[in-house]
């Protein structure tokens, strides 16, 4: 018998350490495995059963998952985000598109091993959307799943398309075969606005300004806004990401009228960030040094979003607003970090 886990890739960024960190705290869960091209931090260690030093396009290691391992869920968080994708789009393209072709492929495999369909829960971006000027994101409000998803960036591409092929893995793979394939891959994904989190700092986003401006301002460091004061797309706190995963990913199938989401918590504008921020931290030294390109990308991302079908299919309603996510999480949990 091979001992059920549950799969994390690109485990030791940002949303993986913090799902780790929820998932230990749940008893009946089954272990968690991870894999992660950098290996995983040592603080995270005691909290999984094991760590794959590794690359999601080696097929022959994912091979060895399977063999060794019955995976019930696979949470894929494996991603080149957004600025790092412009500078290498096709070192992006093999990352965030075929390293989620092989995971859905072994996902499918995993599916047919077992009997049972795999759960795949994928963590997509509002980068999926691309608003053609500034005139109609503001007419635009909070869009719905299926509006502008036009996207400027290459990973708002392979985010679009990833979700395509989930869909496409759930109820069509192999659609023309002898035999009917199923039971094939359960894919969900969950679009996350930009996210902050009080414990760890992303690492080549382009909505990396609101938590750069935070634990900048804790720090005690200066801070050049790569953006304008007006810029406004949606943020989250990271527990409440968290949240989305685990709950979208244990809720039961007949009750998803689709299988990607729209999330959102609040949409401060770049300024009223850097107010909240310079309330908590009054000797905070941000400036605005709009970059014109990383601007145009976060002109493209709609202001708000519309979560209703979360809402309405899977309870989805998020712990923190703006006042309470900086107020009760962000400040108190980085302040202590800086000043013990
Ligand atoms: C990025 O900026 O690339 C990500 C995202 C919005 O998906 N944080």
């Amino acid at each position: 018998m091979r001992p059920q886990i549950i799969l994390i890739t690109g485990a030791n960024g940002e949303v993986g350490h913090g799902l780790i960190r929820q998932l230990a705290e749940q008893p009946d869960m089954p272990p968690v495995v991870v894999l992660d091209i950098r290996g995983l931090d040592e603080r995270i260690h005691p909290l999984v059963y094991e760590t794959k030093i590794g690359d999601i396009l080696d097929t022959a290691l994912l091979e060895t998952l399977i063999n060794e391992y019955e995976i019930v869920t696979i949470f894929h968080l494996a991603a080149l985000l957004s600025t790092h994708s412009e500078f290498n789009p096709e070192g992006a393209h093999r990352v965030n598109v075929q390293g989620t072709v092989n995971l859905l492929h072994m996902a499918t495999q995993q599916s047919r091993l077992r009997g049972e369909a795999v759960k795949f829960i994928f963590p997509s971006s509002i980068a999926v959307y691309g608003l053609p000027d500034l005139a109609t994101k503001a007419a635009a409000g909070a869009v719905k799943e299926d509006e502008y998803t036009q996207p400027t960036t290459m990973y708002g591409c392979n985010k679009l398309y990833c979700e395509h092929l989930g869909r496409y893995y759930t109820f069509h793979y192999q659609q023309l075969a002898a035999t009917n394939p199923l039971p094939g891959v359960d894919f969900r994904a969950v679009r996350f606005p930009g996210l902050i989190s009080a414990l760890t700092m992303p690492t080549g986003g382009t909505s990396d300004y609101a938590p750069e401006m935070l634990h900048a301002a804790a720090a005690g460091k200066d801070y050049d806004c790569f953006v304008r004061e007006d810029a406004r797309i949606p943020f989250m706190a990271m527990p409440d990401a968290i949240s989305a995963l685990l709950t979208l990913a244990s809720t039961p199938a007949e009750r998803l009228s689709r299988r990607v989401y729209n999330v959102t918590s609040f949409n401060p504008s770049a300024a009223e960030l850097c107010d909240i921020t310079r309330a908590a931290f009054p000797k905070a030294n941000i400036h605005y040094a709009p970059h014109l390109k990383r601007q145009a990308i976060v002109d493209s991302w709609p202001a708000d979003v519309d979560d209703t079908a979360a809402r309405r299919d899977w309870g989805w309603k998020p712990a923190y607003d703006l006042q309470t996510a900086f107020g009760d999480y962000l400040i108190p949990t980085i302040a202590q970090q800086h000043h013990g």
